[in-house]
């Protein structure tokens, strides 16, 4: 089974940018030569993890990194995106650590050589977890932390990064890690959620600022993953509360980017949630970005609740990936224009999209014909919502390889290429070669 895109399809402009993605601690291992991190912590508590594994080997990319690319660089992709663990170049004192930097800066400059573009997000969830002993992303001094981390690593690589993203679903760091407890550092009340978020936030603005700074050559930005929420009927009470889950989880992030406000269902909430802004701040973090990196996998139902303001319905009948999620490439059509509509977008980049299908090996082979699938239908969906007026102009398969899929450790494969843990061998799945022979294909 085949890729493919109409003829005059703006996806296949060579000026268009086809990637893979991957993070840090996903992926790295090499935990030695780091600062542990609130991941390092959560998995060694009882019940967190799935299958009870952690990122101490993963993928072995710290050893392996070399192998990786050259694997890249034969998929034919236009972009690699990657993400620094902060602790690995940043000592717990503050100062650089060159051994770290250096991992990063060959790993960078191996991707030039090869003619890969380099886009590096900055923060993918590892903080580091002395960080975390003072507070982590509910103690502002987090912010300014970050600040200084992006200043001195950004100086440090800037010949060789062409895009930075300061921080990779601020969402995820702060609903999952500080608001419902399901990823670290696994504190569960709702005001540490929405309090993390402003600071996360915050990081964010001040380093833009570090960054346009540093290396005003790049492309710098951030990137939002976005769950899509439909009604479960045309009922006033079931749209409302749709409107509401969009405003919570979705819009919560871009609208302090692109207008320096939250949604004004902040006003409805109690003094002990609302989260400590302080003057300044929703300044700082409408610092304008060069480009908005967009994840998107799947959408979600809502309905009205008698007792809570919405009440997620998960999906029955529909087609699944193997997370449960929805596979609803509409969705994915109507964020991007809805996007387009709501604000004065910078260039869109599509930095994750993809699924996790159980997968099999067989002689060196997995036919993966339901993550084709599901790669021809979303890259159907953007190539109509650039149809329509987007301004998108990349694309990112996540994820390059099989990975550490956070609370379900390795249970669930994302990979265009499957990776066997026991051997750490890679094998191009028959996605990972459809993807490539598209971007080949290009003229
Ligand atoms: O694996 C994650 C990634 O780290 C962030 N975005 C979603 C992916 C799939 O869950």
């Amino acid at each position: 089974m085949k890729l493919s895109l109409p003829k005059n399809s703006r996806l296949l402009d060579k000026e268009f940018t086809f990637g893979v993605a991957t993070a840090s601690f996903q992926i790295e291992g090499g935990i030695a030569s780091r600062q542990a991190c609130i991941w390092d912590t959560f998995c060694a508590k009882p019940e967190t993890i799935a299958d009870n594994s952690d990122g101490s080997i993963a993928c072995d990319h710290f050893n392996l990194w070399e192998n990786d690319i050259n694997l890249i660089a034969d998929m034919g992709v236009d972009a690699y995106r990657l993400s620094i663990a902060w602790g690995r170049v940043i000592n717990e004192d503050g100062s650089a650590n060159a051994d770290g930097i250096d991992f990063y800066r060959n790993l960078l400059s191996g991707l030039k050589a090869r003619n890969i573009k380099t886009f590096v997000t900055l923060y993918h969830w590892d903080l580091p977890q002395h960080l975390e002993d003072n507070g982590g992303w509910l103690n502002r001094q987090t912010a300014y932390a970050f600040e200084q981390y992006a200043d001195i690593i950004s100086a440090e690589l800037a010949d060789v990064v062409d895009s930075w993203a300061t921080l990779n679903e601020p969402f995820c760091s702060s609903y999952l890690g500080y608001e419902i407890g399901i990823h670290a550092p696994g504190k569960a009340e709702q005001a540490f959620g929405r309090q993390s978020a402003h600071h996360l936030l915050l990081a964010h603005g001040l380093a833009m600022k570090v960054l346009q700074k540093n290396c005003p050559q790049s492309m710098n930005g951030i990137v939002l993953n976005f769950t899509p929420g439909y009604s479960a009927s045309d009922s006033e009470a079931d749209r409302q509360a749709t409107a509401y889950a969009n405003d919570y989880f979705n819009w919560w992030y871009s609208r302090p980017i692109f207008e320096g406000k939250y949604p004004d269902i902040i006003d409805s909430f109690t003094d002990e949630i609302k989260p400590k802004i302080l003057a300044g701040d929703m300044e700082i973090i409408a610092t304008p970005i060069d480009f908005l990196g967009v994840n998107f996998y799947t959408r979600a139902v809502y309905k009205a609740h008698p007792n809570d303001v919405f009440e997620e319905i998960p999906p029955t009948d529909a087609p699944v990936t193997d997370m449960g999620w929805e596979i609803y490439p509409a969705a994915f059509t109507g964020l991007l224009k809805e996007l387009n509509q709501r604000y004065s977008l910078p260039p869109i980049y599509i930095t994750e999209n993809g699924c996790a299908m159980k997968d099999n090996l067989t002689a060196g082979t997995v036919n993966d014909l339901g993550r084709i699938q599901y790669y021809q239908d979303h890259l159907n969906a953007v190539d109509e919502a650039i149809t329509a007026g987007v301004n998108v102009q990349g694309y990112f398969g996540w994820s390059l390889m099989d990975n550490f899929e956070w609370a379900l450790g390795y249970t669930k494969r994302f990979g265009l290429v499957y990776v066997d843990y026991d051997t750490q061998q890679r094998f191009l799945k028959e996605s990972g070669k459809a993807y490539s022979t598209l971007i080949k294909s290009r003229t």
